[in-house]
């Protein structure tokens, strides 16, 4: 489909006609957002359906990315992008009287995923394509995203995430695709012609209805899919004979039940063990997913023989890893498969990313709740355990407390990075780090026991939304100096590192970073009410709110500014804005204390006559990928501060990285590897090391009593916190307590002081303008590394085993 301008227009007016039956003048901005979106999507179709021929004609193998969170922010300004039409497109909605930005700010933001794992899935699909990889993405689709969070009194409260109630432009009900997930009920076994069949029998069925979004690679003619899993009930209620029966009432009770399923994004990695419905949602989605992918491959190639050959799925984190024994299942139970057949295909299929250390993320369910909702996943898993465990004896005869720390269901409950890391042929870890501590810490019996399976995937960032995309003058000023080449091969940035040091590029860079601050503070100020100076520093803390990315440390040292501010008003410090957003889970209390802090403390800050424009604190409520695209290019520090080691990666440091700001942060997760890209001049590093961390935590031998005694600085803002600044006594007392009489599991105290020194380094680094632009210029150039592109290209070549497959579109 040619889309010149004209037949842009052309398009948007009759698609205006056919959809709303309304003219431009008489069509509600809304009309026009969707109109817009639907001709971007009829232009993509066309690619869409050469790629699935392509793919098809040419029977390379494929990647299924399964993931139970893919936070995808907005896709209409990336679309016109990847795409190439935005310019054409803006030109022709321009003569149409139509604004293209105010279009793109329309669209509610796919809040599918509650940070760094499903944002980072998310770009892994952008990256798939524009390497012209044919991967997929398989996941839910909720009705309701991550919460919306809004600020009142200072505090958080949720209300749901309604995205969906005009419509989703990008996706395709694939009705004729759907597929039934069944839950509960019994088994019966029966031996048939010698073997023994397993017949699942008075189970619930629920039907998963794929709806499919395009995904298109950058300006290559690649089109891959997201599919997304909806639950309906079987038949419009299902349970007609309760209708006939007049039973109304039950009929919708269970219809709901059935689509609660793929209702709600749990917003938290840290829920009870028991809770059910994530158990549903966990095999819905994967169930689902493969029944598609296998019928599919042996529609076309009749066996299943060589699937591992031409098919590969990926497990983000443990929530996926029931594709394990549903594989088997489909296997054995329904293509007749003896086990050994079935588990080599399987484990040679599978493959494992681990994104957390944390041991309250590591899931394990209840065996009876497991076996009641899934019980022939669980006499698989079962079996899957007792032949594993007899492996554990031939090695390690007689230690039952090893293979006991290692099976995959022990102590009433089944393991599911056990399972995962026993089903697949491959597990890596985020970042070199993190897969250092899994290998020798957290997963070091497995990692003994499967040495050539461990292997690290340094995460990575899509540079085309967060460069490209979310800062278009700074793309231009590099694109102007080197040339456009570091869009499609992002590691040559680094031509960019001969500009660090001249005046004249440092002045261009220092324009752009000026506007894009201006424009956040206008935002600030509108959402706000406070007005903040563009030329203080930005110094930005975006993330979740969680103990141990240490917000808190953050806090105490601007408290401890504001007191040294107060003692002596001419304190040289160059002027900041801090400035924070992050969602914290509904059930974490101490989260939510910290932005009831974060907000008390902007108050006192920010009327404080005394200190006028030296220090002003803002907390941005609900934060998400379109804020985070606002506020990124215009910080000037980022703040990486987590204990080290409990980072597995974080992603936002490479997003900050990527547009020019200073990191001042931990050596924990990837700061590391950014470290060694730009050098130890260019990033403020203070604080413990992962391995003194870690040292506590074995040996013991820190107090953080002691810390609070010998240090008057830290005396002061903790007994500040007992008083709860303005808002009352009893309000921080978690975070009190956290700090002094449960001793600082992340080492707040303990690193207080030297944060405190790297921030007054930040200070004077800062006054030393040229010194400060050429950081700054010296981190963009070394990002490079840390694109997605990167990181997906290492998980094709060293996992997958997949290869690039050239779209080519002839006309
Ligand atoms: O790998 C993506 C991202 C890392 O960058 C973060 O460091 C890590 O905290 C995050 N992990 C999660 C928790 N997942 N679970 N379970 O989001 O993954």
């Amino acid at each position: 489909m040619n889309l010149d301008k004209e037949a842009f227009k052309q398009a948007f007016i009759e698609k205006l006609q056919t959809m709303y039956g309304k003219s431009i003048e008489g069509a509600s901005s809304l009309d026009r957002y969707t109109t817009l979106c639907s001709v971007v999507r009829d232009y993509m179709c066309k690619k869409w359906i050469l790629t699935n021929q392509q793919y098809e004609a040419r029977s390379e193998k494929q990647i299924y990315y399964f993931s139970i969170e893919f936070l995808l922010g907005r896709l209409l300004s990336s679309n016109l992008l990847n795409l190439n039409i935005r310019e054409r497109c803006r030109e022709a909605l321009g003569e149409l009287g139509i604004n293209l930005g105010e279009l793109e700010n329309m669209e509610p933001d796919a809040g599918l995923g509650n940070g760094g794992l499903g944002r980072l899935a998310a770009c892994f699909l952008d990256s798939m394509a524009s390497r012209h990889l044919p991967g997929h993405g398989c996941g839910i689709r909720y009705k309701y995203g991550l919460f919306e969070q809004k600020i009142i009194d200072g505090h958080q409260v949720e209300l749901p995430d309604n995205w969906l109630k005009d419509g989703y432009a990008w996706e395709i009900r694939k009705a004729d695709r759907s597929v039934e997930v069944r839950f509960g009920g019994q088994v019966r076994t029966e031996t048939i012609k010698g073997r023994l069949t397993y017949f699942h029998e008075n189970y619930e069925p629920v039907l998963a209805v794929p709806y499919d979004i395009p995904i298109a690679g950058y300006q290559n003619d690649t089109v891959n899919t997201l599919c997304l899993w909806s639950a309906e009930s079987i038949n419009a209620g299902s349970d007609y004979s309760s209708f006939n029966r007049g039973d109304y009432l039950k009929t919708v009770e269970y219809k709901s039940a059935v689509e609660s399923i793929s209702h709600i994004l749990y917003p938290d990695d840290r829920y009870p063990g028991g809770m059910v419905l994530r158990l549903k949602q966990e095999y819905f989605f994967v169930s689902a997913g493969l029944q598609r992918i296998i019928r599919h491959y042996k529609a076309r190639h009749g066996t299943l023989s060589d699937f591992a050959d031409k098919v590969a799925i990926h497990i983000n984190d443990t929530h996926p890893a029931l594709a394990i024994p549903e594989m088997l299942r489909i296997l054995i139970d329904e293509e007749g498969m003896d086990w050994d057949e079935a588990w080599e295909i399987t484990s040679n299929t599978m493959s494992y990313t681990n994104h957390t250390i944390l041991p309250e993320a590591l899931e394990k369910w209840p065996v009876d709740m497991f076996k009641a909702l899934l019980p022939r996943i669980y006499l698989l898993v079962n079996e899957i355990n007792e032949r594993f465990c007899r492996k554990l004896w031939e090695r390690y005869p007689g230690d039952w407390s090893k293979i006991a720390s290692m099976a995959i269901i022990s102590y009433g409950y089944v393991h599911m990075a056990h399972l995962a890391v026993a089903g697949s042929y491959s597990v890596n870890g985020v970042a070199k780090i993190h897969t250092e501590i899994l290998k020798k810490q957290v997963m070091r019996h497995f990692h003994e026991f499967y040495p050539r399976k461990f292997n690290n995937k340094t995460n990575g960032v899509t540079h085309r939304r967060w460069l490209l995309n979310a800062n278009p003058q700074l793309a231009g000023l590099i694109t102007e100096a080197i040339g456009p080449s570091w869009i499609y091969h992002p590691t040559d940035l680094g031509q960019l590192q001969k500009y660090a040091g001249d005046s004249l590029f440092q002045e261009q860079f220092a324009g752009i970073k000026k506007k894009n601050k201006e424009d956040l503070g206008r935002f600030i100020r509108e959402k706000l009410g406070v007005a903040v100076d563009p030329a203080s520093i930005f110094d930005v803390q975006v993330k979740r709110i969680h103990a141990y990315k240490r917000q808190v440390l953050n806090v105490l040292h601007i408290m401890d500014l504001y007191n040294r501010l107060k003692v002596n008003p001419n304190l040289d410090i160059v002027p900041r804005t801090f400035i924070f957003a992050g969602k914290a889970a509904p059930g974490y209390i101490y989260a939510k204390q910290i932005i009831k802090l974060i907000t008390t403390l902007a108050a006192v800050v920010n009327n404080d006559p005394g200190i006028g424009d030296k220090l002003k604190v803002v907390f941005l409520e609900n934060y998400s990928v379109s804020l985070a695209e606002m506020i990124i290019p215009a910080a000037d520090v980022s703040e990486q501060i987590s204990a080290a080691s409990r980072e597995a990666s974080g992603t936002g440091n490479m997003k900050f990285m990527l547009n020019g700001a200073v990191t001042i942060g931990t050596l924990d997760g990837a700061n590391i590897e950014m470290r060694a890209e730009m050098g130890e001049n260019n990033i403020i590093i203070f604080g413990l090391t992962a391995d003194q961390v870690l040292a506590y935590y074995q040996n013991g031998g820190y107090k953080s009593q002691d810390e609070y005694l010998s240090n008057p600085r830290i005396r002061t803002v903790v007994d500040q916190l007992a008083c709860g600044l303005s808002a009352g006594p009893e309000e921080f007392k978690d975070i009190y307590d956290s700090l002094l009489y449960y001793n600082d599991e992340y080492f707040v105290l303990k690193d207080f002081p030297a944060y405190a020194a790297a921030q007054s380094k930040v200070d004077s680094l800062f006054q030393r303008r040229r010194e400060w632009l050429s950081m700054a210029i010296s981190n963009t150039a070394q990002a490079g590394r840390f694109s997605s592109d990167r990181t997906i290209s290492e998980y094709a070549i060293g996992i997958w085993k997949i290869k690039p497959v050239i779209i080519v579109d002839w006309d």
